[in-house]
């Protein structure tokens, strides 16, 4: 049986994911996914015509070497000839990477103008705030770590920062773009296929730079337009005791920097917790969204995050398991 080396299995898995550029899912990572291929192809090209000609040149001095040692020299002519060939593929080559390069950033931003769904992100060390623009009143829907998209449609990405420069890059949906305080970069997202992909934050960032991805979910319109609409309501009242004591809790420890939406918590430093246990994950990609996982997250946020501008609450583990309660019924 035939064996691949393992670098080779590992570099060919890298190829699939739910985070590569290469296994495009979106028209302007199609676009990238062309330019890259064309570049492969020419940059490629020119690789094998350089070495054949070093190959030949090496073979024709050895073969006349053989013949009298001080005899190796190059008539002008030749050299004049290979000159002009080199001259040749270089500005072919390149003036084909130019036109590619120029297509392909057509391509990405060709959504431009037309009235796409708006979708505001912020980053934050080390956390996504991300608003959504409610089509029918204009006001602004919020969540955080999690990007639904609707698959087909254009969704333009308004890009910013509230502290320092962060990007904005899910590979297989598009290529990344800078996320600079003091002003907003656009991007236009047009995924084809349904599914979970993953981005992340692409420019360092920070301490918690590494923890700093986002889920992003691409779903049928229906299904984003329902998802939408739950967003936008106020947060579940808490159903049986436990909860209800978490609720109080955490109106006491935890509202100056987190948003539940129908509530007295208004706080903006943290994200907005409003339907918090719709997430699949927390702490912007870093943990499963489970009940023991908010428990730990709650007790040592500085354990999971280092540095995070979350502080650990003192509170009791019965305390703490109490808001973890209302958390996760917080849909
Ligand atoms: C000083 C402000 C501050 C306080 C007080 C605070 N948080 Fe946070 N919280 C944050 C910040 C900032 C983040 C984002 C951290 C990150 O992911 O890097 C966060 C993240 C979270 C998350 C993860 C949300 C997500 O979608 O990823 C949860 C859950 C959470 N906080 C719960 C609580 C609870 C419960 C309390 C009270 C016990 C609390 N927080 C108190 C600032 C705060
Ligand atoms: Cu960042």
């Amino acid at each position: 049986m035939k064996r691949l080396p393992v670098g080779v299995l590992l570099a060919l898995a890298g190829c699939s994911g739910v985070q590569s550029p290469l296994a495009p899912s979106g028209r302007e990572a199609d676009a990238l996914f062309s330019l890259f291929g064309l570049m492969m192809v020419v940059c490629g090209a020119v690789y094998v015509l350089v070495m054949v000609g070093l190959g030949w040149s090496l073979w024709r001095v050895y073969r006349r070497r053989t013949v009298a040692a001080d005899s190796v020299s190059i008539s002008d002519r030749t050299l004049d000839r290979g000159v002009w060939i080199a001259a040749g593929i270089i500005i072919v080559g390149l003036t084909t990477l130019i036109i590619g390069s120029f297509i392909a950033d057509r391509a990405m931003f060709r959504a431009r103008g037309r009235d796409a769904m708006l979708v505001r992100v912020t980053g934050h060390q080390w956390w996504w705030r991300i608003q959504y623009r409610d089509p029918a009143t204009g006001s602004w829907i919020e969540t955080a770590n999690e990007l639904h998209l609707p698959v087909g449609g254009t969704t333009r990405m308004s890009l910013g920062s509230a502290d320092v420069i962060h990007s904005f890059w899910v590979p297989n949906v598009a290529g990344k773009l800078d996320m600079i305080p003091g002003r907003r970069n656009l991007l236009d997202l047009t995924p084809r296929r349904e599914g979970w992909f993953r981005g992340q934050c692409a420019e360092f960032c920070g301490l918690q730079h590494a923890h700093m991805a986002l889920d992003v979910k691409v779903e049928s319109p229906a299904a984003f337009n329902a998802w939408l609409a739950a967003q936008a309501r106020p947060a579940m009242t808490p159903g049986n005791g436990i909860a209800a004591r978490g609720a109080s809790l955490f109106a006491g420890s935890c509202a100056a920097c987190h948003v539940v939406g129908g509530t007295t918590a208004h706080g903006r430093a943290g994200p907005d917790l409003t339907h918090v246990a719709t997430r699949r994950s927390i702490a912007a990609g870093t943990l499963a969204m489970t009940r023991n996982n908010l428990q730990g997250w709650i007790a040592q946020p500085q354990a999971i995050k280092p540095g995070t501008s979350m502080p650990a609450v003192p509170m009791n583990p019965t305390d703490i398991n109490a808001v973890a309660a209302y958390l996760e019924g917080l849909k």
